[in-house]
């Protein structure tokens, strides 16, 4: 409110140029504003890998103001600055190779950022540049004779509607000990109309003008049964931003974890021509300029300016700042069965017993939150759960894993042993009285553990041991909800803003990153149990920029209706540009109960998605995949087949993700940066670079609309096997049997040959090969393959990381990383040419130690496909196909 009051107009800040101060690290000045006259210290840093990064902090803060803390990964790395120029107002700034300049303006402040002649992006331009200095509470001060007005009561009224030292929500009271601290900056991106990211929003890919609307909100809330196309903050944030045009892409990343709006407005402008002649004034156009104001409620300013310039490169530097994705055990890319509740032991059984039954896969079964003893987390209710060991030495022996939830919240119970030991330590979050702060949830009355605090974090990450929590074992994993945090009864259902934390910080400072300290802390708690040798799977709810160090996250409560589910096409692709690659949407939608089509085609969908759950509400009727009769049954059993049958592709990708940061799902436009057809298409995406997918989410759908992106591309259909025909846009026929996928002329899937009952029932199954030509008949994929569990792809490089190429009728199969060995006697079986020429007379196949044997082949002279049979080639050997 307080910031919406200054508009788009002449900056009131000025810069101090006589201020400036270099070194290796940054450049530093000092801005003044000219009517209260505070300043403010400003530092700009070129990191390596073309990304600027700008702070702006009170030059002398009443007290130090909170700086976001445990979401880099590291100081990042720097390069000098050179003043090019320095003349009366304005200061030039360049990096070392001189491909960018920013160019500081004094009066107004404004800095301009150019890469090699062309502005990208401008800071302040509009002047919203907005910096609340602490103040001493108006009881402390003297009666000067500049504070008396401040002191006087009509102004004391007006300070309170503006909420500077306390603030009313509903019955809740916010009192603001350290009064008002909000900062806010605005942006211009030139020539960018298309914008994205800033998750989480149940909203459209490419952000909206928000100019007679409610700006988008970074607020980290628990909002059950939350509304369609609303810019309201849902359970988790990453306050980053992308901005596409055809040659460029470009980033915003905005380090604040309080209360944070993003307000977006794209614009026509005339273009800039440098001192043009009258023909070229003539030749003027209009191009489009979006400008991006950025809110938070505290903190300081402290931004990165990803420069790309290609969204792949934005990844890569979004990652250098914040890391990259885990690599996820194998399993937990599997299919998940949960359900608010699994009762008890027997219907765990029952319903684990039921997909062997009914010959569908699957990996994971979860327990919600009735299995404690009431809503004690790390306990057991006795009655429905006897011996929880057993029940896991059963699921392990199906080679299954158990997933159980565990909440932030403590039960107040003095008996309850985490209880009292976090209350003895003094481990819970405070009220402003400096009391534990208790709040509503499940259990009752509960506290909130403060994992803000490394010692809090430590003693919980302890509680995961074999030893101290019972009746765990090794195949138990977890799941981190109601951690934004959510407090019933609360002000917007979570934690009062007054509350406070380690360090004195108030809750206000820190509200975004809650969730994602829980799960850190869970994680670590999971790798220490297996002394460091384990890959920890812990799915969250709330979750911050950095995030996918930890885990996966999913999108909260959302509703078996069809507008959910196509919702969640462009809620997932927008978490996965914000990093979180292991990111998935409840299947079936979690509040309701979907008719059967619609649940059929949520699965179809899912089993294309990164984290594949069916999940529904207590309230909800059962619905395990075969409780829909047999032709349901069937085409659900098909979709989860289809998932485990990819996942060698699937785990590639993840790898990808983890160590080149490339999102696992993606946008078209990511894929075809310069095809401005792709820019807003959120009904489909790609799986990697090689899958193009488009599930159906319209009711009794008889065709869809599919965009196949690219004039120079092939694509075929990846069942049928055929080429599709040259056409932007087709109409594909659909039926209920399956949702249409494409395969991408030019690639290499490696596949597994078929299905088994989890992921670990498969680690024998032989390897098939998808090869789909381009227009020079060539294709490459990769194949990435590890233990599929531990550490040692890391510590003792125990992994396979292949590569396939088909060139000149030739098919060869090498090694991308020969850092990596990992034994494997698993074979590829099978290869399937998509879009092979002509019917071949000979094929051949010869592995390195020079061994020569004929091939069995047939080809289909209506789809062009190859089928090559038994070949028994090696996957971890050097191999060649020949084909004449
Ligand atoms: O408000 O633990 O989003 O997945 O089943 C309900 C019970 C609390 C919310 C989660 C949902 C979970 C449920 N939880």
């Amino acid at each position: 409110r307080r910031q919406k009051l200054l508009h788009p107009g002449k900056s009131l800040y000025r810069a101090l140029l006589d201020s400036v101060t270099l070194s290796d690290e940054s450049v530093k000045f000092q801005i003044i504003h000219v009517e209260n006259k505070v300043l403010l210290q400003v530092e700009i840093c070129d990191i390596e890998g073309n990304i600027f990064r700008l702070k702006i902090d009170e030059a002398a803060p009443l007290r130090e103001r909170y700086k976001v803390p445990d979401v880099l990964i590291k100081e990042p790395t720097t390069q000098r600055l050179f003043i090019s120029q320095k003349e009366a107002g304005i200061l030039v700034l360049s990096s070392v190779n001189e491909d960018y300049k920013l160019q500081v303006t004094a009066n107004p402040f404004q800095i301009e950022l150019q890469s090699k002649g062309e502005t990208v992006l401008s800071v302040n331009s509009n002047g919203l540049l907005y910096f609340e200095h602490l103040q001493p509470p108006p009881s402390d001060r003297k009666p000067t004779a500049e504070n008396e007005e401040a002191a006087s009561d009509s102004s004391k009224e007006k300070q309170e509607d503006l909420g500077l030292w306390q603030e009313k929500f509903g019955s809740f009271l916010d009192i603001k000990a350290h009064g008002p601290s909000s900062v806010g900056m605005d942006f211009s991106l030139h020539g960018f109309d298309h914008v994205y990211g800033i998750p989480q929003h149940a909203e459209a890919l490419l952000l909206k003008n928000t100019s007679d609307g409610d700006a988008y909100r970074l607020y980290n809330l628990d909002v059950f049964g939350h509304k369609i196309h609303n810019k309201i903050g849902i359970y988790g944030s990453v306050p980053l931003l992308l901005a596409h045009k055809p040659n460029r892409t470009s980033g915003i990343f905005w380090l604040n974890s309080s209360e944070t709006l993003v307000d977006i407005s794209t614009k026509a402008v005339a273009e800039h021509m440098p001192s043009g002649s009258a023909a070229e004034t003539a030749k003027q156009r209009a191009v489009p300029l979006t400008d991006v104001r950025w809110m938070s409620e505290s903190g300081i300013i402290d931004v990165f300016l990803l420069m790309g310039p290609t969204a792949f490169d934005i990844f890569k530097q979004f990652a250098q700042l914040t890391g990259t994705q885990a690599l996820p055990p194998l399993f937990s890319l599997g299919y998940h069965q949960c359900r608010w509740n699994y009762e008890d032991e027997q219907d765990v059984k029952a319903v684990d017993a039921g997909f062997d039954e009914h010959d569908i896969p699957y990996d994971v079964i979860w327990l919600d939150i009735e299995h404690t003893d009431g809503k004690r987390y790390f306990t057991w209710d006795k009655k429905k759960f006897q011996n929880p060991r057993k029940m896991q030495e059963h699921l392990r022996k199906k080679k299954r894993k158990l997933v159980v939830i565990v909440d932030p919240h403590i039960k107040v119970d003095p008996m309850y042993t985490l209880y009292s030991q976090a209350k003895d330590k003094g481990y819970f979050v405070k009220d402003r009285n400096g009391q534990d702060f208790e709040g509503i949830c499940w259990p009752g009355s509960s506290c909130y553990l403060d994992f803000t605090s490394p010692e809090v974090r430590r003693w919980y990450a302890d509680q995961f041991a074999f030893k101290t929590y019972k009746g765990s074992t090794n195949i138990l994993f977890v799941w981190n909800d109601m951690n934004e945090p959510s407090v019933f009864k609360g002000a917007e259902l979570t934690m009062q803003k007054d509350a406070v934390h380690y360090n004195n910080w108030e809750h206000r400072e820190v509200h975004n990153l809650y969730g994602f300290y829980q799960q850190m802390a869970t994680a670590e708690g999971l790798i220490r149990r297996s002394s460091g040798k384990e890959r920890p799977f812990v799915l969250t709810r709330s979750f911050f920029a950095g995030s996918q160090k930890y885990g996966a996250v999913w999108t909260g409560d959302n509703t078996a209706e069809w507008g959910y589910l196509k919702i969640s096409i462009p809620m997932l692709l927008t978490i996965s540009m914000a990093g979180i690659s292991f990111c998935g949407a409840d299947v079936g939608g979690f509040i309701g109960d979907p008719e059967p089509e619609l649940l059929v085609r949520w699965y179809q969908a899912g089993a294309y998605q990164p984290f594949f759950r069916g999940h529904s509400n207590m309230e909800s009727k059962r619905r395990e995949p075969w409780l829909f009769g047999e032709k349901n049954t069937q085409i659900i059993r098909e979709a989860i087949r289809e998932r485990y049958v990819l996942l060698p592709y699937l785990y590639t990708l993840f790898y990808r993700a983890h160590t080149a940061a490339e999102p696992v799902m993606r946008p078209l436009w990511v894929e075809f940066p310069g095809k401005i057809e792709t820019f807003g298409v959120e009904n489909e995406y790609m799986l990697g670079n090689a899958l193009l997918v488009h599930p159906v989410t319209e009711q009794e759908a008889k065709a869809v609309s599919v965009l196949l992106p690219g004039s120079e591309e092939i694509w075929y259909d990846f069942r049928k096997l055929k080429r599709m025909e040259d056409s932007d846009t087709l109409k594909i026929p659909v039926t209920l049997e399956n949702i249409p996928v494409f395969q991408r002329g030019g690639t290499v899937i490696p596949l597994k040959t078929t299905a088994g009952k989890s992921t670990e029932w498969m680690i024998d199954i032989s390897y098939e090969l998808h090869v789909a030509l381009d227009t020079e008949a060539c294709a490459t994929g990769e194949l990435y393959l590890d233990d599929g569990h531990s550490f040692q792809y890391l510590h003792k490089k125990q992994f396979l990381y292949r590569k396939f190429t088909f060139h000149k009728n030739i098919l060869s199969s090498s090694c991308t990383d020969k850092s990596g060995q990992y034994h494997t006697t698993c074979v590829v079986e099978r290869v399937i040419v998509l879009g092979f020429g002509q019917q071949p007379t000979f094929v051949t196949a010869c592995s390195k130690d020079g061994k020569e044997k004929e091939v069995v082949f047939t080809y289909d002279t209506k789809t062009s496909a190859l089928t090559l049979e038994n070949l028994a080639l090696s996957v971890d050997a050097d191999w060649e196909i020949c084909i004449s």
